[in-house]
């Protein structure tokens, strides 16, 4: 398992050059599967080693969500089933970019450094998505943990938001059952009891029929398994997109970005949604007659599972805070629906779960979601005390108390979401069309991806909405943008492929395009 022995998937040598650098992204190590294998292996090793220096559980996720099926990735979940602590991406980027020679240097190294000898409790809980390289990848994680003598769970094909959830289960036993199992009673359970105190009106839109693109990928079998557990009265799926190519022409980011119905699905069909490759994100969709679609996405759940919140809080009295954490990508919309309507002021963060996680954990009902569908809700230690403990008989307070167990705090979960929604929408007794119209409507928007030769060399400021370097060509884009009105735009550096995202907004989808456009001709 080195850079001169790497050998991929099917057998073949696959050997990396000394010197080619590798980074621990947004979402850990994420390339083509060839070239994993190594990478897997030391990144094992390390979740070892933390594994020891926290004498805790660590997880470790191999899966490249969206990314077409040749690609893999890995990354490493710390104790509370959050995202890596920063200064171990460090070591993880530092570990993996060292030549063979210097591993075992940059390995003791580090030992000296973390210095932990007695960890009874070190354990490597890993898990893989659906792809055809995961199996190969998890023996090579199991062989980097092996180094340390760290207890190993192989955990098979889970969805990302399971393999955390089993982290911070491991951890935390009050918080839930360890096990694939435990999890789905987890979220069924609560999802029953709050459906019984759920007054749908009389008057209801609400259907509960859903057609489902799992994105040919771990959604589909994961979440039949949870629905063993759930009736057809309380939710009727029917799935597309099962076992063909993982997230070719469908999947939530597909459906996103080019806002076009995902493979198998036509204009007849009613309320749709899609997952990714792991299932950590949904978003809905409404076919229109014009074989285009109407997108509920990320902003569109965060507004209704907050108002569903606040709704419920208006018949409580207590002072627990309340905030909503979105990124540069949410629809402006969105954001001034928010603010005029619901009375909080988002707080806008960079792209990335970890920093809309970091910044919802300061409040006792912390809402966040990207624009992509990857969000939750979590909740704080007083929000534990004053709802969850509370036993009293008032409707809102049990509800609360359920919402925030359908709900997966740990990160952002397709299906947990999905739940979530149907209840909200069942509460409201909404179509998607009402749930699209009553709450605001999207300014028109558009991503562009544009290939560049190094995408390192653009710099923004820390919210992504100026671009720092290379000098001038933030002029050059205020200058498109004075031209439109209501518009709004920027561009930044991806950190999971190597493209810049063209984003733009305005007031007709013509000038959104035009908008977007010559913003792409200024980085090409
Ligand atoms: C990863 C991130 C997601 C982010 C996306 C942006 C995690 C678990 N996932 O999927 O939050 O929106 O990358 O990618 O952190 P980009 O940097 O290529 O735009
Ligand atoms: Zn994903």
């Amino acid at each position: 398992y080195s850079r001169n022995q790497n050998v991929n998937h099917n057998g073949q040598q696959s050997p990396i050059a000394q010197d080619e650098k590798f980074a621990y992204g947004t979402a850990g190590f994420r390339n083509n599967a060839d070239k994993l294998t190594f990478i897997v292996f030391r990144c094992a090793y390390l979740a070892g080693l933390r594994a020891r220096q926290q004498n805790q559980t660590i997880g470790l996720m191999i899966t490249a969500s969206h990314n077409p099926a040749c690609d893999n990735g890995v990354k490493i979940v710390d104790p509370k089933g959050d995202m890596l602590a920063a200064d171990w991406e460090k070591y993880a980027t530092e570990l993996v970019n060292s030549t063979d020679d210097q591993f075992p240097t940059a390995v003791r190294a580090l030992e000296v450094k973390v210095n932990k000898t007695f960890a009874p409790n070190a354990k490597v809980v890993c898990a893989i998505d659906t792809r055809e390289s995961g199996k190969h990848l998890m023996n090579a994680a199991k062989a980097g943990v092996a180094i340390f003598n760290v207890e190993f769970e192989n955990h098979g094909i889970l969805t990302t938001p399971q393999l955390h959830y089993l982290v911070k289960c491991n951890n935390e036993p009050s918080f839930g059952r360890p096990s694939e199992f435990g999890y789905y009673c987890t979220l069924a359970n609560a999802f029953k009891k709050l459906h019984h105190l759920t007054n749908e009106p009389e008057e209801s839109n609400y259907s509960n029929k859903l057609v489902l693109d799992c994105a040919n990928g771990v959604g589909f079998p994961r979440f039949q398994d949870l629905l063993q557990l759930i009736d057809e009265r309380y939710l009727n799926i029917e799935f597309r997109n099962e076992n063909g190519e993982l997230n070719f022409g469908c999947g939530a980011d597909f459906v996103k970005i080019s806002q076009v119905l995902p493979a198998n699905f036509n204009s007849n069909d009613e309320k749709c949604a899609s997952f990714d490759g792991d299932a950590d994100r949904l978003i809905y969709f409404k076919p229109t007659s014009d074989n285009k679609i109407n997108l509920l996405d990320g902003d569109k759940i965060a507004v209704l599972l907050a108002t569903y919140i606040k709704d419920q809080l208006k018949n409580i009295e207590t002072d627990l805070t309340f905030g909503i954490i979105q990124t540069a990508y949410a629809n402006g919309s969105s954001s001034r629906y928010i603010e005029e309507k619901l009375g909080v002021i988002p707080e806008i963060v960079p792209t990335g779960v970890k920093n809309l996680h970091h910044a919802a954990i300061k409040y006792d009902i912390g809402v966040y979601f990207e624009a992509n569908g990857h969000g939750t809700v979590v909740f704080s230690e007083k929000f534990d005390e004053v709802i969850r403990r509370n036993s009293s008989e008032n409707l809102s307070i049990q509800r609360l108390q359920l919402i925030s167990r359908v709900i997966n705090e740990v990160v952002g979960d397709a299906f947990a979401d999905l739940l979530a929604v149907e209840i909200v929408l069942r509460h409201y007794g909404w179509s998607i069309e009402d749930w699209n119209e009553k709450l605001y409507k999207d300014v028109p928007n558009i991503q562009i991806k544009v290939p560049v030769e190094d995408r390192s060399i653009f710099k923004t400021t820390w919210e992504e909405t100026t671009l720092i370097e290379p000098s001038g060509i933030q002029d050059l884009i205020n200058a498109e943008v004075e031209k439109y009105s209501n518009s709004r735009a920027f561009i930044r550096p991806s950190g999971t492929e190597n493209i810049v995202r063209v984003y733009a907004e305005a007031d007709t989808v013509e000038d959104t395009e035009k908008l977007g456009r010559s913003l792409e001709n200024i980085v090409k």
